[in-house]
This record gives structure tokens, C-alpha cells and sequence, in this order.
């Protein structure tokens, strides 16, 4: 397997959930790691806990300028990035297409599109340039399967994972690994942030039903980014044993 301690990962959205975990589960086996967000806050107290190997900046994936300024201005020790997990992103409401607010489609849209390509575009060039390289995208199983009420989410999500199978055809002969994670329920602030705040909606989601956490997903991507270098996962779909599919819904007139 690849020696963690060979790693640099950059992760997007290390405020929270999914980024907070893959911080600590990389620079516990003793990778650097480098994570942004918009909480600074957040980030210094992670600082704080995570020492030397942990290096952070605000930043918001919108922004593609400071987004390849992010990379051209990492300090020595953290400039040679070879993973990336492009993981800031969000979902806004569960209201059907003809009644959500527009503004939160495009919220969406410009974090988990826009704000994803412009870190793999900014992360690219100099992981070629070093002849390694790991992209993780963040998908989801709402990229998968449709669900009522999932309409720009899971378009955001299955044009994460049709994007990372591309990159696998560009990339090829680069030495660079792409894959897209596609968890299904995972207990982190997901759901506040989907249903602003409001607690009660956020804990009902996961109640009585044993989730993931996010420190599953940390775990499937360390095991992806610490696999023999020949090895590439395309796609790695999660979900909790207590989740599974449906029939069809059916509309009787
Ligand atoms: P959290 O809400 O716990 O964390 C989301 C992170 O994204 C935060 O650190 C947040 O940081 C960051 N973020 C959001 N918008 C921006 C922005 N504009 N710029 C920079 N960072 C941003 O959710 P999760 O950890 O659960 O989600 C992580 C990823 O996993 C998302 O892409 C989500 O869609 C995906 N996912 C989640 C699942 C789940 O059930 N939890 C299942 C499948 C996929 P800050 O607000 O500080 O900027
Ligand atoms: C998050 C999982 O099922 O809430 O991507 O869409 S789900």
C-alpha cells in the first residue's frame, strides 16, 4: 500500500463533517493535511488540535481566483498536494421544483458544480507536473437514485460523479487516481444546513436507524488514497445498512 506519510491532502469544507474526519484520519496516520472553509474559526480550533501537520485558510470554493491563489501560496511543507477530496458542498431544502426558492438551486449549483471543478482545476496542474496525484469528488447515492424533492442536489451530485469518470479518461498514463465517493445517509450538519437550522427536522432524519458518521467516509477514502498505486476505485457507493431502495411511486388518477 502507499505510505501515508507520503501524503499531502488538501480538503475542501474542513469545518465539518466529512472534512473534519478526513483531516484527522489522514494526519493520524501521519499525513499533512491542509483544510479550508469559510468558519475560521473552526479551522483554528482545529488547528490547535491537530498541531504542525495541519495547515488551514479561509476560503470559499466559489472563488476561483483564490482558489489557484490558495495553491500557488501554500507554504513549503504543504505545496506538494498529491490528494485532493473536493468535499465542500451543501443541499438546500427538499421542496419540489415548482415551489423552491431559486436562489438555493443556484447556491448549490455554484458550490457543488462551480466551486468543485474550480478546486480540481486549481489542484490539477501541479499534480501532473509532479507525476501524482488522487482526486476525490464527493458525490452522493442523490446522484444515483432520484428522490423526491432531491431535483438540483442530486443534479449537482450526478454531475460530480459523470465528471470524475471523464477525468479518469483524461488522466490516464498521468499517474493521477480519480474517484468519486457516493455515501448515502451520513449524520454531520448535512441536514441542518439542508433545512436551515431547524434542529428538530435535521435529527428526525436519523432517528431510530443507525447512520454512518463521518468518520466512515474518512475511512473509505483513506483506504482509496492508501491502495497500491496501480489500484484505482472509480466509484465507491456507501450507505448505511439501514438504508436501502424503494419501489417505484406510482400515481393512480
Ligand atoms: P457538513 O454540512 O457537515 O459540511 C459541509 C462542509 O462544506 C463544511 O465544512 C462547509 O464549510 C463546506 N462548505 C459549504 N459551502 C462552502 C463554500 N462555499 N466554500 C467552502 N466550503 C464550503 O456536510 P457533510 O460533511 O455531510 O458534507 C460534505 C460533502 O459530502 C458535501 O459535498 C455533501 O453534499 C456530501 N454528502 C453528504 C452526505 C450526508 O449524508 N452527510 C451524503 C453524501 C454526500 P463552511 O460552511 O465553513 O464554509
Ligand atoms: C446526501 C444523502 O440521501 O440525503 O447526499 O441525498 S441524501
Amino acid at each position: 500500500p502507499l505510505d501515508p506519510k507520503t501524503l499531502t491532502v488538501l480538503v475542501t469544507g474542513a469545518t465539518s463533517g466529512f472534512g473534519e474526519a478526513i483531516a484527522r484520519r489522514f494526519i493520524g496516520a501521519g499525513a499533512k493535511v491542509v483544510g479550508t472553509g469559510r468558519r475560521v474559526e473552526r479551522l483554528e480550533k482545529l488547528k490547535s488540535e491537530l498541531g504542525d501537520a495541519f495547515h488551514f485558510a479561509e476560503h470559499d470554493v466559489r472563488d476561483y481566483e483564490a482558489t489557484v491563489k490558495l495553491f500557488e501560496s501554500l507554504p513549503e511543507p504543504f505545496a506538494g498536494v498529491n490528494v485532493v477530496a473536493a468535499n465542500a458542498g451543501l443541499a438546500l431544502g427538499l421542496l419540489p421544483g415548482d415551489q423552491v426558492a431559486i436562489d438555493d438551486w443556484h447556491t448549490m449549483i455554484d458550490t457543488n458544480v462551480t466551486g468543485f471543478v474550480n478546486t480540481v482545476r486549481a489542484a490539477l496542474p501541479g499534480m501532473v507536473a509532479r507525476g501524482q496525484g488522487h482526486v476525490f469528488g464527493l458525490g452522493s447515492v442523490a446522484g444515483d437514485y432520484p428522490y423526491p424533492g432531491g431535483n438540483t442536489y442530486g443534479g449537482t451530485k450526478a454531475f460530480v460523479k459523470q465528471f470524475c469518470l471523464a477525468l479518469r479518461a483524461d488522466m490516464l498514463g498521468k499517474n493521477i487516481r480519480v474517484t468519486n465517493i457516493e455515501p448515502g445517509m451520513v449524520e454531520t450538519e448535512f441536514s441542518l444546513v439542508r433545512f436551515k437550522g431547524a434542529e428538530d427536522k435535521a435529527s428526525s432524519v436519523y432517528e431510530n436507524m443507525r447512520g454512518m458518521t463521518a468518520d466512515d467516509v474518512a475511512e473509505t477514502i483513506f483506504w482509496c488514497a492508501t491502495l497500491p498505486a496501480h489500484v484505482n476505485i472509480n466509484r465507491l457507493q456507501v450507505m448505511p445498512t439501514d438504508q436501502a431502495f424503494s419501489p417505484f411511486a406510482v400515481h393512480r388518477g
